[in-house]
């Protein structure tokens, strides 16, 4: 499988700070922010740092150190947002994924019950 990465992306834009955020948390390997059109009352965007289209390019191209940072940072911003009733987490994943922004990111749906899983 071969991705190609668009360094031109909204994501890579945020990330070189180009175009603001409202940051929830940034790492070495990971910035969260707030989603522009929340669709709960809390929905925040964990991206990693490295350039990686989608979940699949992530898991199988990045380097463990870059994996676990991730994944970290994840942890982290749970613990931000007092997260303890839970979470949904949603990787849209390119186009049968319906994914909008070519940089792998992770969806933190959280803040009232997200309802059933809907496809
Ligand atoms: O989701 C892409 C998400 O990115 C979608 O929920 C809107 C959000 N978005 C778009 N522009 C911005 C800016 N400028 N800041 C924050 N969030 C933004 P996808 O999974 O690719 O469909």
């Amino acid at each position: 499988m071969d991705f190609d990465y668009d360094p031109e992306n909204l994501f890579a834009k945020i990330l070189r700070g180009e175009i603001p955020n409202k940051t929830v948390l940034e790492t070495d390997h990971a910035l969260a922010f707030h989603d522009i059109a929340p669709q709960a009352p809390i929905h925040v965007l964990v991206v990693p740092k490295g350039p990686y289209v989608s979940l699949d390019h992530f898991a199988r191209d990045a380097s463990a150190e870059e994996q676990v940072g991730f994944l970290s940072a994840v942890s982290q911003v749970c613990e931000i947002l007092g997260v303890e009733a839970g979470f949904r987490a949603i990787a849209n994943s390119r186009e049968h994924g319906m994914q909008e922004v070519p940089h792998f990111h992770l969806h933190i749906l959280a803040g009232r019950r997200i309802g059933p899983l809907v496809v």
